[in-house]
């Protein structure tokens, strides 16, 4: 990891201007907890982004923790040093533009990345569970003093979320999570209870349920594949098709124009020969969008119209060969 590379350029950055710590749209814990955690290592670093998720809006209010909303045509301060983009994979996954000139910094555990890179630019990417890993990493190295009990809690529920609970880690996301707590004057098991207080109100129940009653269980070349299309909560539907057994599990979305499509499988069809970060890369080539994401959870968005994109996603599944054991 080239973290002395990141401490010199967010350095430079910082003495340049403000430097806005950018979000991924969709405000997930850990994109929200890495870009406030390093935020607080610098004056200079803003944390902000388009969205705030429900459990990241209510952990940030209870530590008071400082994250801007943007606005869809951002106002960015006259002087900027340089952004810093925390868990996208590319610039739509932030949902906002860019401004044209401006060093760029990336930090993401994404297995694919669509951003362009100038000289001035840094890409710090590597196959971390959760970006805030590697923000840990980095704090603990060149700014142990902002590794407050807040920043620790920020840190940590990026990693719990993004690791579904730690059921999607390894030896190296399990060592930071020890690693974070270790100083830290906060009991582990009260604040995963804390973090998993998360109620679905009774219209967003009535959705998720809608699409589960939708959904198509097929054989789909060497693969089973469940899919269904949803409204909203389609990571959590996609997670409760693959607790049902399904080898890969797809679900759609149409809004506004736009189709979005999130997928997710097990290891055990991971390790066969699964990659749907690739297949949503692929996607995006020949379907224009964009895609990518990990192994076993990503995600495509693009204009098409929702059966061709899930038609497209079944055709490049049926082509996919499962690894001899
Ligand atoms: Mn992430």
């Amino acid at each position: 990891m080239h973290l002395d590379e990141l401490a010199t350029w967010i350095a430079h950055a910082s003495e340049s201007g403000a430097v806005p710590v950018l979000t991924g749209r969709n405000g997930d814990m850990d994109t929200i907890g890495s870009a406030i955690a390093l935020a607080s290592s610098n004056p200079n670093l803003m944390a902000c982004g388009l969205h705030i998720g429900k459990l990241a809006k209510r952990l940030c209010s209870e530590m008071n923790a400082p994250f801007r909303k943007l606005a869809k045509e951002p106002s960015w301060p006259a002087k900027i040093g340089g952004i810093i983009i925390v868990d996208a994979a590319s610039e739509s996954q932030t949902g906002v533009e860019i401004p044209e000139g401006v060093p760029i910094c990336v930090i993401d555990h994404h297995d694919t990345c669509d951003w362009s890179f100038g000289e001035k630019d840094l890409e710090v990417r590597n196959d971390a569970r959760a970006t805030t890993q590697i923000v840990f990493q980095y704090l603990k190295e060149q700014a142990p003093a902002s590794l407050t009990d807040e920043v620790r809690k920020l840190l940590l529920a990026g990693l719990i979320t993004d690791t579904g609970r730690f059921k999607h880690a390894d030896k190296s996301s399990l060592e930071c999570a020890s690693e974070i707590l270790d100083g830290a004057e906060f009991e582990y098991q009260e604040f995963v209870e804390h973090i998993q207080t998360e109620e679905i109100n009774s219209s967003e129940r009535g959705a998720i349920l809608k699409a589960l009653s939708r959904c198509q269980s097929t054989e789909c070349g060497v693969w089973n594949l469940v899919h269904t299309h949803a409204g909203i909560h389609e990571g959590k539907v996609a997670g409760i098709l693959i607790q049902t057994g399904a080898e890969v599990a797809l679900v759609s979305r149409f809004r506004d124009g736009e189709t979005r499509l999130t997928a997710r499988a097990p290891r055990s069809s991971t390790i066969n020969g699964v990659h749907l970060g690739q297949m949503m890369q692929t996607l995006s080539e020949t379907l224009g969008g964009e895609g990518g994401g990990h192994d076993g959870a990503a995600g495509w968005t693009g204009k098409s119209d929702r059966v061709a994109a899930e038609s497209a996603f079944i055709n490049l599944l049926a082509q996919t060969r499962r690894n001899q054991k």
